[in-house]
């Protein structure tokens, strides 16, 4: 009988997670617990982390998981990392939901760079009103440019003092829209904008909002993943569980 685990903390994988109780497949998911209150769910779902590959491995063999879908975000690289060994390791078969990058539209100002590093470097030396879009995980290395008068959003509302003192913070889970974008980045007068490229539409808004605007985003590459089996569409995870399950495998 398929059981599959869902790596999830996505909006990709909420739609799995619907689509999965649709079709009666038996599911776990899981969340990293990164956030205060993750997204309630009707699967069964765990919060955590497994305790590295190892970890992993272990909670495949003693939970019968059968399947294994990476359905986290295209920067939780270490998470991915760890599936493609653990999967390895417990002799399970691993599937990658994962959404295509943005590409550069008509009108997109953007300076492609390959970490926070390279996106610090990549902001002006004089003052200017900046966006930062990447959670809370990654605002530190900004210190390094405290001329500039930052906007924060974050998940959750910090518990510790931020990095940047200063910094305008707006606590919000998204999805976003377009318009929501629009009027942020006009009520703040935003000069630059700060993202990863995370693609799906969830967190597409501030792009578009900004090409509307003429701004120059600092675009983050997402890391290198190893080769593994990857989908971008939710029907094909369910035809790649659907046809085990089908087989009664
Ligand atoms: C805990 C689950 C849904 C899914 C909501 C999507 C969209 C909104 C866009 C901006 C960019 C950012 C961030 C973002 C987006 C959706 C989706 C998406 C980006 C939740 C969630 C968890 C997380 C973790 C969180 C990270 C953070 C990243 C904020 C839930 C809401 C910036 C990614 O404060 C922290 O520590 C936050 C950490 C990881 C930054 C980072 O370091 O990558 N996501 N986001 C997951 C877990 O515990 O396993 O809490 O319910 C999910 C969503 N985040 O419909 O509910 O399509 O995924 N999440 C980025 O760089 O794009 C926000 O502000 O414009
Ligand atoms: P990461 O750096 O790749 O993972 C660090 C560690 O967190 C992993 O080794 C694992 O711990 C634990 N972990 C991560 N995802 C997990 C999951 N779904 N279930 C259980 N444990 C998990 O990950 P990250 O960048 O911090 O992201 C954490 C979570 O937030 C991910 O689930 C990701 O999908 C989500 N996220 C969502 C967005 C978004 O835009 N929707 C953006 C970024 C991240 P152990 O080694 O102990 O197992």
């Amino acid at each position: 009988m398929t059981r599959a685990l869902i790596l999830g903390g996505t909006g990709n994988a909420n739609a799995l997670a619907a689509a999965l109780l649709r079709a009666k497949i038996d599911a776990i998911y899981s969340y990293a617990g990164r956030t205060q209150i993750p997204l309630p769910h009707a699967l069964p779902t765990r919060i955590g982390g497994f305790g590295g590959a190892q970890g992993l491995a272990d909670f495949i063999r003693e939970a019968d998981i059968t399947h294994v879908v990476d359905a986290t975000h295209p920067f939780a690289a270490e998470m991915s990392r760890n599936a493609v060994e653990a999967c390895a390791a417990a002799g399970v078969p691993l599937l990658a939901l994962e959404r295509a990058p943005w590409t550069r539209a008509r009108g997109d100002r953007w300076i492609e760079v390959s970490d926070i590093a390279a996106a610090v470097a990549a902001l002006p030396e004089a003052p200017a009103r900046v966006f930062l879009a990447i959670g809370r995980q990654h605002i530190a290395p900004f210190a390094a440019k405290p001329q500039h008068a930052y906007t924060l959003r974050f998940v959750d509302a910090p518990d510790d003092t931020l990095p940047l003192p200063g910094a305008e913070l707006i606590v919000s889970r998204g999805p976003f829209t377009r318009e929501g974008d629009l009027a942020l980045m006009r009520d703040r007068r935003i000069e630059w904008v700060v993202a990863r490229n995370a693609g799906g539409d969830g967190a597409r808004a501030k792009i578009d909002a900004a090409r509307k605007l003429s701004l120059p985003v600092i675009m983050i590459a997402r890391p290198e993943l190893g080769e593994r089996p990857r989908v971008e569409s939710v029907d094909a995870v369910l035809d790649w569980l659907g046809h085990d399950a089908r087989l009664g495998a």
